[in-house]
């Protein structure tokens, strides 16, 4: 059992028993718990084997977690976990999770309401039941419904981070299965899609029995779905659905070409292949003459693909947009690689909601290869986050200064901030102060529900402000939770370009602001588009990929993104631009 699956047991029995309105610290020694599993570095079972070390070594581990994890990670069951799952509805934990809601107020929506289901709630919130309820009120009843709404379709659709977890656990119990011979990952997974509905393995064998028994015994499967041939389906135990073929040799190229799409790529390759006189599906290209079809290519993608004089498409690139004009006119991008990345602009420290300091993050980003980053907490608005005013942020960019010489020239910490727009219009800091800094991302937090004309105006107000480099995350989504602000883009790109800013696609799995289109978008216009992290651990850094494989799927190349530039060059960009 690995540390996320152990991390999501505990979460869920401190949701169990924060439902059932258990003792409060119970409730948040399984939260402290989870969290320190889930950030753990190294695999439980490791430190449980190495005799000269404890789990309650771990901070927030206490004797009776300890014996639980070791429990989990010997039997894979906690007797404590299944009887509050006996307790406790399946149907209230969907409702826990409702966007907004939560155990709490899950706990109150069953006592006073009789509330078991989604259905239920659904119903109580349209009779306008929910809003009589203490705590709750009209505009709760609206979020919750909207709340459902978005549950229902994320339900189904999960991070490519978390997916990506899976899949690289699915390739190691794989990889030790003498009878596989090759292996891909295909559909939207390969495709690098910003959520991935569910996960499609291929694998060449010539036993697929064997392989399927091997793959049914996957530690994170809870089920099989279904079984047959050379197919099989199964699901995790968080619902993740992941599908495995087996396939000849000679068809393992049509096969990853075909099971990594997408549908709507697929359609237009088989189009091309009909006006040649071919026929292309799973198992091969084929030549049909009268009713004879000859096998004529199948083994690799780039067979495949050569067969319509086409290159191998980078996966990110196979959704129909713009990839087939660029094949014809040998104009394939370059696509970036998160190698080309040197710097990352957007970062938090424990002088603002950061887990690490100043310094931490410092050798944690050199650590990483990078050549510079920029330090940009919050402004002071966003009070929750104890943001810096004109003074602590003074105080912050002394030490930066400091903390520069000594790092001499090997790398550069920016002086940054990420300054809040505020809800009225206008930025959070004084002209004077701002002017001081290296690199300033101006941000919404507040007041993301104006109309469209007023919450564009306050981002085209920043751009138009001198001291302001970049928008961080531009249109505020995050998939499957909250819609974007209602903003008209093409303002904000015109603005863009007319101030000659920059525009930030930020790297967190559940951002990932701008989308791919917007990304591209934004490249059509010649603005620069920089990819940070918005990290607020050390850890946080490691999301630098999703950014890179998001601008991938946006066709963007080194040269599109400004962080790949060395800061002098970088300086250079901004330079006339601030
Ligand atoms: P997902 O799983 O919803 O995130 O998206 P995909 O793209 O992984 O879709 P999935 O898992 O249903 O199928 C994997 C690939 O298999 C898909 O991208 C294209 C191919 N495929 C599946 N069904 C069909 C189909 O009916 N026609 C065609 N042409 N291709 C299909
Ligand atoms: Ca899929
Ligand atoms: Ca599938
Ligand atoms: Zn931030």
């Amino acid at each position: 059992m690995n540390n996320a699956r152990i991390a999501d047991i505990f979460d869920e029995i401190g949701d169990l028993l924060e439902f059932q309105a258990a003792n409060p610290f119970r409730v948040r020694a399984y939260r402290n718990g989870a969290r320190v599993i889930g950030d753990l570095t190294e695999p439980v079972a490791v430190v449980l084997q190495d005799t000269e070390r404890k789990l309650t070594d771990l901070d927030g581990i206490g004797k009776d977690l300890a014996e639980k994890i070791a429990m989990l990670v010997e039997t894979g069951q906690l007797e404590q976990h299944q009887k509050l799952l006996n307790e406790v509805p399946s149907t209230v934990l969907a409702v826990m999770r409702v966007p907004g809601l939560g155990p709490k107020k899950a706990a109150a929506l069953y006592k006073e309401l009789n509330i078991a289901t989604l259905d239920q709630l659904k119903a109580a919130c349209e009779a306008e039941k929910v809003r009589e309820l203490k705590g709750f009120g009209a505009k709760a009843e609206q979020a919750i419904l909207h709340g459902i709404s978005i549950a229902a379709a994320a339900n189904q659709r999960i991070y490519w981070a978390k997916a990506d977890e899976v899949a690289h656990a699915m390739r190691e119990h794989l990889a030790a299965c003498k009878r596989i011979e090759k292996l891909e990952l295909a559909g939207s997974y390969r495709r690098g899609k910003e959520t991935v509905g569910d996960l499609d393995v291929l694998v060449v064998s010539e036993n697929p029995s064997e392989v399927m028994e091997w793959f049914a015994a996957f530690e994170d499967a809870a089920e099989t779905i279904v079984s047959g041939g050379t197919k099989m389906s199964i699901r995790t135990h968080k619902g993740l659905q992941i599908d495995l073929r087996v396939v000849p040799a000679e068809s393992f190229g049509a096969a990853s070409q075909y099971f990594t799409g997408s549908k709507d790529h697929n359609v237009i390759v088989r189009g091309l292949a009909k006006q040649r006189g071919l026929k292309i599906n799973e198992y091969g290209v084929y030549r049909v003459e009268g009713d004879k079809e000859t096998y004529i290519a199948g083994a690799t993608e780039e067979d495949v693909y050569a067969t319509l004089d086409l290159p191998v498409f980078p996966p990110e690139l196979r959704e129909a947009r713009k990839e087939f004009d660029w094949a014809e006119a040998n104009e394939l991008p370059e696509l970036i690689d998160v190698k080309d990345i040197r710097g990352d602009l957007h970062m938090h420290t424990t002088a603002t909601d950061g887990r690490a300091t100043l310094r931490e993050m410092t050798d944690a980003a050199r650590s990483r290869g990078l050549k510079y980053i920029a330090i940009t907490d919050h402004s002071k608005r966003v009070s929750m986050a104890m943001g810096l005013d004109e003074t602590r942020v003074l105080e912050q960019w002394a030490m930066i200064d400091e903390l520069n010489e000594e790092l001499g020239k090997d790398f550069t910490v920016l002086k940054g901030i990420e300054c809040d727009i505020l809800e009225k219009g206008g930025m959070d800091l004084p002209d004077d102060v701002l002017a001081q800094a290296d690199w300033v991302l101006a941000s919404v937090h507040y007041g993301q529900q104006q109309p469209r004309q007023q919450i564009t105006d306050r981002i085209v107000e920043a751009i138009e402000n001198p001291n302001v480099t970049a928008i961080a995350h531009p249109t505020g989504r995050l998939i499957n939770r909250r819609e974007a602000y209602e903003i008209d883009l093409d303002a904000v790109f015109a603005a863009t370009v007319e101030h000659g800013k920059l525009l930030e696609l930020n790297a967190n799995p559940a951002r990932l602001d701008l989308n791919d289109v917007y990304c591209a978008a934004a490249k059509a216009h010649g603005i620069p588009i920089v990819i940070n992290t918005d990290a607020h651990s050390t850890e946080g850094l490691d999301c630098l990929p999703y950014g890179v494989l998001q601008a991938r799927r946006a066709g963007l190349t080194k040269a599109d993104v400004a962080n790949t530039r060395t800061w002098r060059q970088l300086k250079q960009l901004i330079g006339g631009r601030r």
